[in-house]
């Protein structure tokens, strides 16, 4: 049965495809998102991230990301949140979601990614996956949070946090 509603999955079984991370640098009340070029989620506005490559830790695979993405280190990264995505066609997703109060560099357009500062205020959850409103809220207040997602392509079918 192909599962369209969050109490459908067994999550306590549940196994991820694939683990990737998004560090969001957030820095005098402004987060440093990204227009994403390609891979999953290109053409929408997210953070920088992506998946982790054998032997990664979580929070190197953040760091990494940033770098090939923006050219920045993000710096005193903190950990803010995990996020759990089916997509009805199998494909699973665990996220790990970080914070970073710092950076280095200079945030650079490259092949992969436009950089973009918005004010905390005024994200622009309209050009950004369906999910965000629910939990990038809570990565700016500070508050901890866990996910739970199913998605038919880019539509947002259910969802539960925690
Ligand atoms: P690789 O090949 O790993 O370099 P990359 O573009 O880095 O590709 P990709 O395309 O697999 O990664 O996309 C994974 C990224 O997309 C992760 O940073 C997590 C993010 N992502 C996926 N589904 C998301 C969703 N529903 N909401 C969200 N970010 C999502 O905010």
């Amino acid at each position: 049965m192909v599962p369209r509603r969050i109490s459908e999955i067994d999550w306590a079984s549940w196994k991820a495809t694939e683990l990737a991370t998004l560090v969001f640098v957030h820095r005098d009340e402004r987060l440093l998102l990204i227009h994403k070029k390609r891979g999953l989620g290109a053409g929408k506005i997210n953070g920088p991230g992506g998946r982790l490559e054998p032997g990664e830790t979580p929070e190197a695979c953040a760091v990494r990301e940033a770098q090939e993405e923006l050219r920045i280190t993000p710096k005193n990264l903190e950990r803010a949140g995990e996020l759990r995505f089916q997509f009805i066609d199998g494909y699973a997703i665990h996220v790990h979601v970080y914070r970073a109060t710092d950076f280095e560099g200079t945030p650079t357009e490259t092949s992969e990614a436009i950089p973009l500062w918005v004010d905390e205020d005024r994200v622009p959850y309209e050009k950004m996956w369906a999910d965000d409103r629910v939990w990038l809220p809570l990565l700016i207040a500070g508050t901890p949070f866990a996910g739970r997602f199913i998605f038919d392509d880019d539509v947002m079918l259910d969802h539960a946090l925690s």
